[in-house]
């Protein structure tokens, strides 16, 4: 095997056996929703050509899915136009079904007697019951490729990471072997068939989106958007971002966080990008440990934890000392209506929450913020959990997303975390207030440029 399918396969495990259809090879797409630097893409296609067969991409467009809205549907819908019309010169197929996959692809498939199924990996309980029922009944082989992580989230660890640290050993290990360039997926030499359920897709997508009650998406949707933005990072804000991503009056961050939930950019290219810019290594680690670290953190909790979004999701030590603390008496306590409308008595984070439905994103250190005071002005952790989930999965771009789980966690239940010192109602959880962001930022300019915001 050469190093290109080694790097392919590495990435791949088999879900069912089954036995071959005569069909096309089926990349169902859901997470990682590209085509450059698509592990699971670059999969389907070998799969394809050494057995001669056509090659079939298909999305299966949920119109619930759990916490989104339309500014999500919109950025998500116009990036899959793009990648419908960029598959037609690859002579890759491209199908949209209107229907959950584990009820629509059973039948799809055994229609186009497909050779195999492959699909993308993500840790989301949705996505881990889909498959399990899918898997219960398909004749044909299933594969799972995960092309979201660098290192694929079974082979990092086997188990639910305590913190960072004891990642971040597992990452060192393995990085160099897997971070790599990626190779482009090729001109499919063998032709797919019309198949059953063929709606246009890019016919149905303009439809919906002209449905769509909001207008343009703020930033601009798509792989080519992805990437023009990531170059934009790496060119002009890299160099500053260990200074001033903490910030939040300083555009320090990256904002590339839409993308990667949406597939639409390959975390593995970005990393791949920042290693080899000539930059410092101090300049480039701070980035890559959010991006490699950190974001791993988050799969390998929401993988190996399943009630990652649950009070029984935080640590035993978190559990105990919320306990103790869940009667302590709480100065303010607001409804979830009244923290969604920005209606709380602290102007910082109601300006917060006006940031985050104006902008559809908020700056990673006041989310942190956010949420602890989330905890501190709701009357139990479940219900701060239940709230700040909510408000993050309804409002942010980049949330219903396993970095916005594990994150929330982290706030209010001391995931990845460690006791801090004791006091009312946070117990031994890390607190925050405004005096810290205080001291951090100018919280006074940062108030006046959301209420001036247009
Ligand atoms: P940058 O600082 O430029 O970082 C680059 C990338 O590294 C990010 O895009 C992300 O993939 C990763 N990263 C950065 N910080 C973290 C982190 N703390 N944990 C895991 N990965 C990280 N992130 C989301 O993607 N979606 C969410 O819904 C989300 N909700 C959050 C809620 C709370 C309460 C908290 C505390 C954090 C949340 N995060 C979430 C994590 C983090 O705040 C965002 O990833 C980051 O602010 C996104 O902006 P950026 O792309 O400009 O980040
Ligand atoms: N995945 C799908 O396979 N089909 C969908 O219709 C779909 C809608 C959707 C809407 C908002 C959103 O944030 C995510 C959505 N996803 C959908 C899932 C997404 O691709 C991610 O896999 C997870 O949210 C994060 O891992």
């Amino acid at each position: 095997m050469n190093r290109r399918n080694i790097d392919i396969e590495r990435r791949s495990r088999r879900l069912v056996e089954g036995r071959r259809g005569e069909g096309p090879v089926v990349y169902w797409m859901s997470r990682d929703q590209r085509i450059a630097d698509n592990w699971a893409l670059l999969w389907a296609q070998q799969e394809a050509l050494v057995r001669r067969k056509g090659l079939l991409v298909v999305f299966c467009l949920i119109t619930d899915y759990p916490g989104a809205t339309w500014p999500h549907y919109r950025f998500m819908l116009e990036g899959l136009l793009e990648l419908q019309e960029k598959l037609r010169p690859l002579n890759i197929g491209f199908r949209l079904l209107e229907q959950s996959p584990e009820e629509i692809l059973p039948g799809f498939l055994q229609q186009l007697d497909a050779h195999a199924l492959v699909s993308d990996f993500d840790p989301l309980r949705i996505k881990q019951q889909w498959k399990k029922q899918l898997g219960s009944s398909l004749p044909m082989p299933f594969y799972e490729v995960d092309t979201h992580n660098i290192i694929p989230a079974w082979t990092i660890s086997n188990k639910k990471e305590y913190a960072a640290y004891t990642l971040r050993p597992k990452v060192n290990r393995l990085l160099a072997d897997y971070l790599s360039d990626i190779p482009a997926v090729q001109y499919h030499p063998f032709e797919h068939p019309a198949s059953p359920a063929a709606v246009d897709a890019g016919n149905f997508i303009e439809k919906l989106l002209k449905q769509s009650p909001t207008g343009k998406s703020r930033l601009q949707p798509g792989e080519a958007a992805a990437e023009g933005a990531a170059r934009n990072f790496l060119h002009n804000k890299l160099q500053d971002y260990s200074s001033s991503r903490n910030n939040p009056c300083l555009d320090g961050q990256s904002g590339l966080s839409p993308y990667l939930h949406f597939g639409q950019l390959s975390p593995q290219r970005l990393a791949w990008m920042v290693s080899q810019s000539e930059l410092p290594a101090d300049i480039k680690e701070p980035y890559l440990e959010e991006l490699v670290v950190r974001r791993e953190l988050s799969d390998n909790f929401c993988y190996y934890e399943p009630a990652y979004d649950c009070f029984a999701g935080f640590p035993e030590w978190a559990r105990k000392t919320l306990d103790q603390h869940r009667y302590d008496p709480r100065e303010h306590l607001y409804s979830l209506s009244e923290f969604e409308a920005g209606g709380t008595h602290e102007k910082l984070w109601n300006a917060c929450q006006r940031d985050l439905l104006q902008s559809g994103k908020l700056h990673g250190y006041l989310r942190m913020y956010w949420a602890k005071k989330i905890l501190e002005w709701t009357s139990d952790p479940e219900t701060a959990l239940h709230y700040a989930l909510t408000l993050n999965d309804r409002y942010s771009l980049d949330g219903r997303d396993p970095n916005g789980y594990a994150g929330i966690a982290w706030s209010i239940g001391g995931v990845h975390d460690r006791a801090w010192r004791e006091r009312a109602v946070f117990g031994k959880i890390r607190y925050m207030n405004e005096a810290g962001c205080r001291r951090k930022f100018d919280v006074d300019g940062y108030i006046r440029s959301v209420f001036d915001k247009k």
